[in-house]
């Protein structure tokens, strides 16, 4: 052939190319305007995930909000609609708030990310290297290493540094009580997520014990930390589920991670909530995304936009539509 054949050749596919892309270009209208609401909470894989599925949807044509939620009011957020989804549900933490949203209407299974969680008290590997406390991860060593987890607001007594109140209320206070360590070991809150990584650098510079609240996925699974093994979870162990003093001393169950979506979402956008179904991230990408932030010191903008840049392969094919004309 010669070339200038060739490069008609050339013209003539990207031409076709175009025709195809305008046709499903024309299709995606068929999703409303109006934005999805997307919840923005205070753990960096929950905003940085928010970043990336809110860039999937406007890769599709659609517009986007965030809205800074509490975390157990967002379940009701979103049944009343004033959120479009929820898309990190961790079943140890949230399922009551998330199924009493169902129960009362208005808030729907979404699916569920490809991942085991887990939300748990544990330490840093450095802690158990250097025999802080000898016998962990079992929890009974924390009977008698106390004074070596102690900080200046505990009163003597060894501290668990656990998330904000709002991610799971007094289940830590209780897990103590349960266990009849509260006359030696105490329970602080953070003010924030970023709390607890500062003091895992904190604790290793001065040398003393940490006991923090983590959970997994998260960068800390590349960076080792145990979780302290509790004696295991069973149903209606915790005091929400009507449980006792003589049974909260249960550890955190593994569990799910899903999404949810108020019952409009499919029919106002019907792409957008396809692409939202099928969406799922498993615990490489989801550890990468909290990594992005409190490793590489990104912003949760941009880490988003590196995840996505980075990650085509993966989230590409969740926005390509099957559904059928008029959608
Ligand atoms: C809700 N969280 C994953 C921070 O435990």
């Amino acid at each position: 052939m010669k070339l200038r054949n060739l490069t008609f050749l050339r013209f003539l596919l990207s031409a076709m190319f175009a025709a195809l892309v305008s046709v499903s270009g024309a299709s995606i209208a068929a999703d409303s305007s109006k934005p999805i609401k997307i919840p923005i909470k205070n753990w960096s894989s929950q905003i940085v995930m928010a970043h990336v599925i809110g860039g999937m949807f406007e890769n599709m044509g659609s517009n986007v909000e965030y809205l800074p939620v509490d975390n157990q009011a967002s379940f009701e957020a979103v049944r009343a609609g004033d959120l479009t989804i929820v898309h990190e549900v961790w079943q140890s933490t949230m399922q009551n708030g998330y199924y009493n949203a169902m129960e009362k209407g208005g808030l729907i299974d979404a699916g569920t990310h490809d991942v085991v969680t887990k939300e748990e008290m544990g330490v840093p590997n450095w802690v158990i290297e250097k025999g802080l406390c000898p016998g962990l991860p079992n929890w009974e060593a924390l009977k008698d290493c106390h004074a070596a987890f102690a900080t200046p607001d505990s009163a003597g007594k060894g501290r668990w540094l656990e998330g904000p109140q709002s991610w799971h209320g007094d289940v830590m206070p209780n897990r103590l009580k349960g266990l009849g360590l509260d006359d030696t070991w105490t329970v602080k809150f953070a003010g924030a997520a970023d709390a607890l990584w500062t003091e895992l650098k904190t604790a290793e510079k001065e040398g003393r014990g940490t006991v923090i609240f983590n959970w997994s996925p998260n960068f800390t699974d590349a960076t080792g930390f145990t979780f302290i093994e509790f004696p295991p979870y069973e149903d209606g162990c915790r005091l929400a589920d009507g449980g006792s003093l003589a049974t909260t001393g249960c550890g955190s169950p593994t569990g799910w991670l899903k999404k949810g979506a108020n019952y409009k979402f499919p029919k106002t956008h019907p792409k957008a909530y396809a692409a939202f179904s099928k969406l799922t991230f498993n615990k490489t990408h989801i550890g990468q995304m909290a990594a992005l932030v409190d490793v590489e010191g990104l912003t949760h903008e941009d880490a988003a936009k590196k995840w996505l840049a980075d990650n085509k392969d993966v989230w590409m094919p969740w926005t390509v539509s099957t559904l059928g004309a008029g959608n």
